[in-house]
């Protein structure tokens, strides 16, 4: 299914992520992109307020306040197809569980500016974040539904600690801001069919202009204790298990849902 997998996974141990390029093809990603707008038009409706003035992502696109059951059920088959769970089998060797999607499209105000960081400072402080990326991380695995500008990333820093200039402009100290070209950054262009996997604690920024409409699909690896951030809502019902052809990541999560007190 994939090519070289091995070579996926060292990549993605010393880099931090990959990038598999026309890895969906157009029908693929058209009956995605369906589903999805259907999402992103109600959503938008719902929360013009801070669509307008503040929003870069929406999150639960799996849950069931925008799509009904069917459309629910097609995006659960699309995040557990073959294709996918090739890839996520590849870097989750043990019971892959599903946390959640995220959809990344760009700021109505101009005057945001695309931002560095790590998921995991949102969660922690400094001391702790140094803990957070010694330990297992979520992965993001990104399916751009346009072509765009992608994503800038930092190489290797899924596991190793910012250097000045990085710790600087990410938490924005020194009077530096979040916003600062890094040295250390790549950036990766993304073209509609490609699928790029990253880690999200390593540095990253997603990169505002084109079209941009990104569907993330976040995956966790049981070792990391990350039960509890899943809102059960965007989790398929039990009576939609059935007609979700592998539905292993999301009887992953569940199960762990379930043994916890
Ligand atoms: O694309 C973006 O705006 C940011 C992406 C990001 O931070 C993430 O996927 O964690």
């Amino acid at each position: 299914m994939i090519d070289k997998p091995n070579q996926l996974k060292n990549n993605y141990d010393q880099q931090g992520y990959f990038v598999i390029r026309d890895y969906f093809n157009l029908a693929e990603i058209s009956s995605l992109k369906e589903v999805v707008l259907k999402f992103h038009e109600l959503w938008k409706k719902d929360n013009e307020t801070f669509y307008k003035e503040e929003a870069f992502n929406s999150s639960l696109i799996t849950g069931s306040e925008y799509l009904a059951f069917d459309d629910r059920v097609k995006l659960f088959n699309f995040i557990s197809c073959k294709k996918i769970m090739a890839v996520i089998d590849t870097v989750i060797a043990s019971k892959p569980s599903f946390m959640n999607t995220q959809l990344f499209f760009n700021p109505v105000n101009p005057e945001q500016k695309d931002f560095w960081h790590r998921d995991c400072q949102y969660d922690h402080e400094v001391e702790e974040q140094k803990i957070a990326i010694q330990e297992t991380q979520v992965v993001h695995f990104r399916v751009p539904l346009f072509d765009e500008l992608g994503m800038e990333l930092v190489p290797g820093t899924h596991k190793r600690w910012d250097n000045e200039e990085e710790f600087n402009v990410r938490q924005e100290e020194q009077g530096r801001l979040s916003n600062e070209s890094l040295s250390t950054g790549k950036a990766i262009k993304l073209a509609a069919g490609d699928l790029l996997v990253f880690s999200a604690d390593m540095i990253h920024r997603g990169l505002y202009g084109m079209d941009r409409l990104a569907l993330d699909i976040l995956v966790f690896d049981p070792e990391g204790d990350f039960a509890d951030y899943v809102d059960d809502d965007c989790l398929p019902e039990v009576s939609m298990l059935s007609q979700i052809e592998d539905p292993r990541i999301y009887t992953n999560t569940l199960d762990l849902k379930s043994i916890k007190p």
